[in-house]
């Protein structure tokens, strides 16, 4: 139990059972490393980097000091119409480790305000370029992009849409790539699913028609829903569709940049360049809340260079763009996980992992383990009547035995911070597969 002098009441809590969390809370106060502290004192290995975002691994010193360092010299800098020097180099490091002419860089605080600045920036490219008619925005079912009204509309996760009545209007979703009766136990990529891609030609845009379609946003991996990774083909298929109708195609890299697919971005890994990416989480090491949109020369060219002289160009962005602390844990962050090769560990330890938690197979309910990068999912059964509660359960016993998985639905996500080594490895999987056996098959 908490602190007896904490009221737990006026907290409404994000996504969470509000009423059973604070029956029974569970409250963490220190983190370093791979291991949060809790209220009464245990050792929590961290099996996912928070949630997805501290990659480096919990208040790392470099980045720790960059931030005392920069809140006592200059707290905050307007954005509007003044700079100030630390987002301007972040814009230059982070566009120079994105492939092709990705080279400017939107900031904004979150993923889910950078996927709104990305749908934007889309619509506005093709209005800038004349084609204002472009303005249906395709996502994929089974797609989390946050909890903005652009995120949730082209997203495809119920639950995230039901009670929020109309979106966006013209949209439309991609099928999504999950199939276990043909994919399941694969390790990587799948070699099934290239063909759903075609569905952007033979049913969105035969539908549409190309010349009312703005964009196709997806995750290169899809995380949240639970570690769906791209079947082998079906990222190129996309680009191809797109390119062949002049869609932008938006990388959603969320949950995928800094290093999680084993490569500085999952464009990296899986060999296609989209024309706007998203990022947050990783880009501070959670540090301070930071999103960003990169997007191809092009697209700045044009709306910037189809705007009238001396007038802003693109009418959009937040107080806190470009946040001075954010920066300063941005810059301190790159510079860890170059110093530390960290992206190249995670493709390093990748195998390891791997191994790891294909050893689950066996265990009781385990219907597929996935995995790619440093991160893999163990989906189980779900009980009859009660979908989610297995896996809940399965969260709660890790977490009395010192590690923190994460769950989404019946589906278990696995993705420690990349400094991990492989006794820690041992251990979260290892405690993992004692809790999934212990429980049997009830
Ligand atoms: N896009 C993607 C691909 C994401 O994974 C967002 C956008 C939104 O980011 P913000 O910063 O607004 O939350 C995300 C966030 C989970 C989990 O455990 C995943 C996310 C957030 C919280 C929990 O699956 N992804
Ligand atoms: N609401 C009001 C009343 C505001 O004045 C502002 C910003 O000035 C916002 C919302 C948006 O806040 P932010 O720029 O932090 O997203």
């Amino acid at each position: 139990m908490p602190p007896s002098d904490l009221s737990l009441q006026a907290h409404w809590m994000p996504f969470t059972p509000n009423r059973q969390f604070k029956e029974n809370p569970r409250l963490v106060v220190g983190a370093k490393d791979m291991h949060y502290t809790t209220h009464d004192g245990r050792q929590v290995l961290d099996g996912t980097s928070g949630l997805w975002c501290a990659n480096a691994g919990h208040c790392r010193t470099k980045i720790v000091e960059a931030v005392k360092r920069q809140a006592e010299t200059m707290d905050y800098a307007p954005g509007f119409n003044l700079g100030h020097p630390g987002s301007f180099r972040v814009a230059e490091r982070v566009t120079q480790m994105l492939p092709g002419d990705l080279d400017h860089l939107f900031f904004c605080n979150s993923g889910s305000e950078a996927v709104d600045t990305a749908l934007k920036i889309a619509l506005a490219y093709h209005r800038a370029r004349g084609e204002g008619n472009r303005n249906v925005l395709i996502g994929r079912e089974r797609g989390y992009h946050g909890v903005g009204f652009g995120g949730i509309s082209v997203g495809g996760i119920p639950a995230n849409r039901k009670m929020y009545g109309s979106m966006l209007p013209r949209v439309d979703h991609l099928p999504h790539t999950h199939n276990l009766k043909e994919n399941a136990f694969t390790r990587g990529q799948p070699n099934w699913g290239a063909h759903l891609a075609d569905e952007l030609e033979t049913r969105i845009i035969a539908l549409h028609d190309a010349s009312n379609i703005a964009a196709v946003i997806v995750e290169p991996m899809a995380g949240s829903a639970g570690v769906l990774v791209p079947p082998k083909g079906y990222l190129q298929r996309l680009r191809e569709i797109c390119d062949k109708y002049g869609l932008l195609l938006i990388f959603d890299e969320v949950i995928t940049g800094f290093g999680r697919t084993g490569s500085a971005f999952a464009t990296h890994t899986f060999g296609v360049t989209p024309d706007i990416i998203t990022m947050a989480k990783g880009i501070t090491n959670a540090m301070v809340p930071m999103g960003a949109v990169a997007v191809r020369k092009g697209i700045y060219d044009t709306i910037v260079g189809n705007a009238p002289p001396d007038t802003i160009e693109l009418f959009h962005g937040y107080t806190y763009s470009g946040h001075p602390l954010a920066t300063a844990a941005a810059e301190a962050t790159l510079d860890v996980y170059e110093e530390e090769g960290l992206f190249e560990r995670a493709k390093e330890m990748a195998p390891y992992l791997e191994q790891a938690v294909h050893a689950l197979r066996e265990m009781p309910n385990v219907i597929d383990i996935r995995n790619i990068g440093m991160v893999a999912a163990i989906e189980l059964d779900p009980k009859a009547g009660k979908p989610g509660e297995r896996a809940f359960k399965t969260y709660l016993k890790c977490y009395e035995k010192g590690v923190l998985i994460r769950t989404t639905g019946d589906i278990i996500a696995l993705s420690p911070p990349l400094i991990i080594n492989k006794a820690q490895i041992d251990e979260l999987v290892g405690t993992l597969g004692g809790v999934l056996r212990e429980a049997g098959r009830d």
